[in-house]
């Protein structure tokens, strides 16, 4: 049987397999993302000619280690391919996706591209998204208005994301706020009606943005769909 790291490792390079030479590549953010970029620094390091767009500052530090050439989302005419991870993957491969912190530029940047891989293990496919809790990014000028905004619309928690008990401070300066929504039944509408709170960002929901799913199981085998 394989850990969750094996897992992750075994879809990981296998999304890499997807990357051909002349390709502008999004590469994401996290665990998983992680074996992504290590795999395509492998490949560059023996020749392949690709350029990548990272969906966040971790993410860029990773790739540069790796020697892979990089080149910031507005230089990129158009983006082949995008591979990424996602916390919770629903039948229809809506997603909810941030828990890294990084959902706005993963969001630009697959907005961008051609196609949207998600790399995952299995233990982020869900019947019903909403368990994991929906990362909201706001701007910090009145966050607890929004907030209570939020909890007074939705009759849920929302909880300031935190990082060394100070706010944790995104990319591009921004709050987080872990929503707990337990249960999301209408996620393209959610997506729209939170959008439209003033305050709000972007939130981690991904519709109808995937256009394939790369899953691993604990038996080693991987379901691309
Ligand atoms: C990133 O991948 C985030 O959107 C999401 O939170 C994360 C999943 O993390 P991991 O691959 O480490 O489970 O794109």
């Amino acid at each position: 049987m394989l850990t969750a790291n094996e897992i992750k490792r075994k879809v990981g390079e296998q999304a890499a397999e997807l990357v051909q030479p002349g390709m502008t590549v999004g590469i994401g953010t996290g665990s998983t993302a992680y074996w992504l970029v290590m795999a395509l620094g492998e490949k560059v390091r023996q020749g392949l000619d690709i350029r990548c767009v990272p969906t966040s500052r971790e993410t860029a530090k990773l790739a540069s280690e790796q020697q892979i050439p990089l080149i910031a989302l507005n230089d990129a005419a158009v983006i082949d391919i995008t591979i990424d991870g996602a916390d919770e993957i629903d039948p229809q491969g809506q997603l909810i996706k941030g828990g890294g912190g990084a959902l706005l530029q993963e969001k630009m940047v697959a907005a961008a591209s051609r196609q949207l891989v998600i790399i995952a293990d299995h233990t982020k496919l869900v019947k019903q998204l909403g368990v994991f809790p929906l990362p909201v990014e706001v701007i910090p000028f009145g966050w607890k208005q929004v907030q209570r905004h939020i909890e007074a619309l939705y009759s849920i928690k929302s909880i300031l994301r935190t990082k060394d008990d100070q706010p944790l401070v995104t990319d591009h300066g921004h709050y987080i706020l872990d929503c707990h929504f337990n249960q999301i039944a209408d996620a393209p509408a959610l997506n729209i009606a939170l959008n439209t709170i003033p305050g709000v960002v972007d939130n981690g929901l991904f519709i109808k943005m995937a256009t394939c799913t790369i899953i691993g199981y604990p038996d080693g085998s991987v379901k691309e769909s």
